[in-house]
């Protein structure tokens, strides 16, 4: 669209509009050829969907001027972030609110919500651990600091939930029909080899080199997505790479010849690595495809990062000065032998001077203690894919070994608990190992986190290595998204009071608000700002479920990934056994009882058939519950459909309590806890991962806190294997229920009861009084609004440790040893 296309279209404008946008494009915003041209288009199109694509490429458009401006301007010295997973979320209000032009798009003619709620989430990630991914480069970007993101461009990013019959289906996420936040970069691909041999030959020097060669060719191709900083100009690059056959489309002469078939089979096999995100959480299931992806990611992001080096014309023991890489999980771990043959194979270093750059350069984030989220990949496998670097791994493992011989001479067991390579059949190449040797850091994710991987698992390496290869940087979340963007009121009323919006940026800031938790006025707005804000929630659950809820019941929250762990099955036999208690009350009783809205959320893993059975029975439940009329508004059971990120920025600012209540010692740190509390929501919660730092923070008055202690844990689950689990009172009532078919057959359930009956070894029956208990006591507690009041609003100005910002800035000083580099206004 042309100036001259402008015009012609002007006169098809309905006035309204019209003059909505005269007003803008008088008032002469900065952007504002940008937003003539390409909101032109939206205002002739006229409806939700154009608005979206004209807004979105107005602002994109915006963005690309300061992304360009960064990229030049960054030395050669930055971070690496490599990540499996970066679950985005929506771009359009996030890229409005950190330019700070929402307002000014905000009544084009059309109700922003409804625009903004256009955009499909980019949801390249199954939980917390890609949503951390994507906080973090929001605090990179607004504090200034040169880093890329590195990740795969996922043709199908986490599948689509529908409930059907009470089930969980799963539905492909097709999301890149129109998304113009991605920016091809035809120009740069790398060629990625699979398969192969290794040949070996003395050079000249008598050195013997080894030359990979042969196998299979797949070449990746960049697409770049700009992170704007919030309020400065700094926009840096989210990489994900898309895989394609390397010979173009289709291979011409095979296609010449006849054998169309093979070309197009060859094409699709190719496409195949990057075309879907596995939908595990906290599991590995050690499949080929999964091997190559991590690969081709893996040799696709360092290619890049050497080629951007090797311009700066440094010497190579300068590259850890120059580039920090940072590995989200071991799922990146490949990296470090692939950093390795690149200095030894193909720039002609020595091994222990390319081992030594390796290890200076990368940091490692582990994010679960869980056995079964450990990866390991079978010998055969890496042998049969990656030849080379399978003979890298062995070489790096027998230096270890080596070392660690000399170090514990008298431990011969020592020996065969760290190696790299695990003694089975098959042999097994233990990942978190590899990750610890060739890091100069491991972090865990929350204090107890990173307590617990060094007396547990990593518990050896500690010894080898010392207490200060290992350290802690407890998780946090970006408060643009989580507060300013989900709560935008929230943020307005502390603004109010605060004089303006710098606690968005340092959120410690939030501690001032404590002065006002007794100003009436200001008591006022906040509570009313939650009653809005769970009956934004409560039209949402009439539109999708049909269910009318009461916004003045409590709200009782958990979205999450559904995993035993996480315990949502303890949630809703809580649920079930508040069920029971109403119904054996008078209608005189049941009046006078808290009235309560139990809201669950979450996706299952599509093989994680325990998940499924727990989705089925809250919706199961829901439906019995929901539907009895002697219960009424006491008690509400919601399933929310498809819980994806865009949709906590709804359920987030709306609960009166939200649930973070998993087996002591499992969760990591878990990161929700924080998005509800800075909302304005108090917790039901275990002793675990980032929940005990929250009640330091905030204080143990101002949480509900229940349950056996990590330290306990062990010793219970032996308790059962030798005695039997003892089956609490209530939870023998409520399975009782489940069994006499009050929520549909109970065979379905089966699965659910007989695990607590056999191992419990999720501690659901250790812990059921105690939680049920706790619901009481916060039944008693939320009658005394005044006083409830008065906790969250102490709650809220105590978070500001939470923030992704902290996290950014202790990693970098910590780790990657980095400062900010801060853009000049004229861009230079
Ligand atoms: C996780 C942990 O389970 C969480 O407790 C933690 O908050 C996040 C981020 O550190 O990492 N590890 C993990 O595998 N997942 C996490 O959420 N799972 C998913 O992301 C699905």
């Amino acid at each position: 669209f042309g100036a001259s296309d402008i015009k012609s279209v002007e006169a098809e404008i309905p006035d309204e509009q019209k003059t909505a946008w005269k007003k803008h494009t008088a008032s002469g915003f900065k952007n504002k050829e940008d937003f003539e041209t390409t909101l032109a288009r939206s205002l002739y199109n006229c409806d939700e969907g154009a608005a979206y694509g004209g807004t979105a490429l107005a602002f994109r458009d915006r963005l690309i001027i300061d992304w360009n401006k960064t990229q030049q301007s960054h030395t050669f010295a930055d971070q690496k972030h490599l990540s499996l997973e970066f679950l985005m979320g929506r771009a359009l209000d996030n890229a409005m609110l950190n330019v700070g032009l929402k307002d000014v798009a905000r009544d084009l003619g059309f109700r922003m919500e409804d625009v903004i709620g256009i955009e499909r989430d980019a949801a390249l990630g199954n939980g917390g651990l890609g949503r951390l991914a994507a906080c973090f480069l929001d605090s990179l970007a607004s504090l200034d600091y040169p880093a890329w993101g590195y990740g795969l461009r996922y043709r199908y990013g986490i599948f689509k939930q529908e409930i059907i019959n009470g089930y969980q289906v799963e539905v492909p996420d097709y999301w890149l029909d129109f998304n113009p936040w991605e920016f091809p970069r035809h120009d740069v691909t790398v060629d990625i080899q699979f398969y192969g041999n290794v040949r070996k030959y003395n050079d000249d020097n008598g050195r013997q080199v080894s030359v990979w060669e042969n196998g299979e060719i797949v070449t990746a191709n960049a697409y770049d997505v700009p992170i704007p900083g919030y309020n400065t100009p700094t926009t840096n690059n989210l990489r994900l790479w898309s895989s394609k056959a390397a010979s173009g489309e289709f291979d011409f002469q095979k296609f010449n010849s006849g054998e169309y078939e093979q070309s197009v089979h060859d094409q699709m096999r190719a496409e195949t690595i990057s075309a879907v995100l596995y939908p595990n959480d906290n599991l590995d299931r050690g499949k080929e495809l999964r091997l190559k992806q991590q690969y081709f990611w893996c040799a696709a992001s360092l290619h890049d990062i050497v080629r951007r080096f090797k311009k700066s014309k440094k010497a190579w023991k300068e590259f850890p000065n120059q580039i920090a890489i940072q590995l989200n999980d071991t799922h990146p771990t490949l990296a470090i032998p692939e950093l390795q043959r690149i200095l030894v194979d193909n720039e002609g270093l020595d091994w222990d001077t390319a081992w030594n750059i390796v290890v200076n350069t990368f940091g490692y984030t582990n994010h679960t203690v869980m056995a079964e989220a450990l990866e390991k990949w079978s010998v055969p496998l890496i042998q049969h894919l990656l030849p080379r670097h399978l003979e890298i791994i062995y070489e790096i493992n027998l230096h270890f070994l080596q070392y660690v011989e000399r170090t514990f001479p008298k431990d011969r067991d020592m020996l065969s608990r760290v190696s790299i390579v695990e003694e089975s059949n098959p042999k097994m190449i233990r990942m978190a190992f590899l990750a610890i040797v060739g890091s100069h850091k491991v972090n865990g994710v929350a204090e107890l986190h990173s307590d617990l991987i060094k007396t547990t698992i990593f518990k050896d390496f500690v010894k080898i290595y010392g207490q200060d290869k290992f350290t802690n940087v407890t998780n946090g979340i970006t408060p643009r998204r989580w507060l300013h963007q989900a709560n935008p009121k929230l943020s307005e009323l502390i603004a109010s009071k605060l004089g303006g919006y710098d606690f968005l940026k340092d959120l410690t800031l939030l501690h001032k608000i404590e002065a006002y938790a007794d100003d009436k006025q200001f008591r006022k707005a906040f509570q009313d700002i939650k009653y809005a804000n769970k009956t934004r929630l409560a039209n949402y659950i009439k539109e999708t479920t049909g269910v009318s809820v009461n916004p003045a019941a409590l709200f009782d929250i958990q979205v999450k990934r559904i995993h035993e762990y996480k315990r949502q099955q303890l949630n809703i036999f809580g649920v079930i056994h508040r069920y029971l208690a109403l119904k054996a009350m008078s209608p005189e009783e049941r009046k006078k009882m808290q009235p309560r809205v139990s809201i669950f959320g979450g996706k299952a893993a599509p093989g994680y058939w325990m998940a499924k059975c727990i989705i089925h029975l809250v919706n199961e439940v829901g439906r019995v519950v929901n539907n009895d009329p002697e219960i009424g508004d006491a008690l509400k059971v919601i399933f929310i459909e498809d819980y994806n990120v865009s949709k906590c920025e709804i359920i987030a600012p709306a609960s009166d309590i939200s649930e973070h209540i998993s087996t002591a010692g499992t969760e990591a740190s878990g990161t929700s806890n924080m998005k509800f509390v800075l909302n304005g929501g108090l917790i039901i919660g275990t002793c675990d991962g980032a929940n005990i730092e929250i009640t330091r923070e905030i204080g143990e008055e101002n949480i509900f806190l229940f349950g056996n202690l990590a330290e306990d844990v062990e010793d219970i689950r032996h308790q059962h294997t030798y005695e039997g689990v003892l089956i609490d009172d209530g939870l023998q009532k409520v399975f009782d229920a489940i069994h006499s078919g009050m929520f549909g057959h109970s065979d379905e359930f089966s699965a659910l009861t007989n695990t607590v009956v056999n191992h419990d070894h999720w501690l659901t029956s250790a812990d059921f009084e105690a939680y049920c208990k706790t619901h009481d006591s916060i039944d008693e507690a939320f009658k005394d609004q005044e006083a409830w009041l008065h906790k969250t609003i102490l709650a809220v100005a105590r978070m500001g440790f939470f923030t992704a910002d902290r996290c950014i800035e202790e990693y970098a000083e910590m780790i990657w040893n980095v400062e900010p580099q801060k853009l000049k206004q004229n861009g230079a």
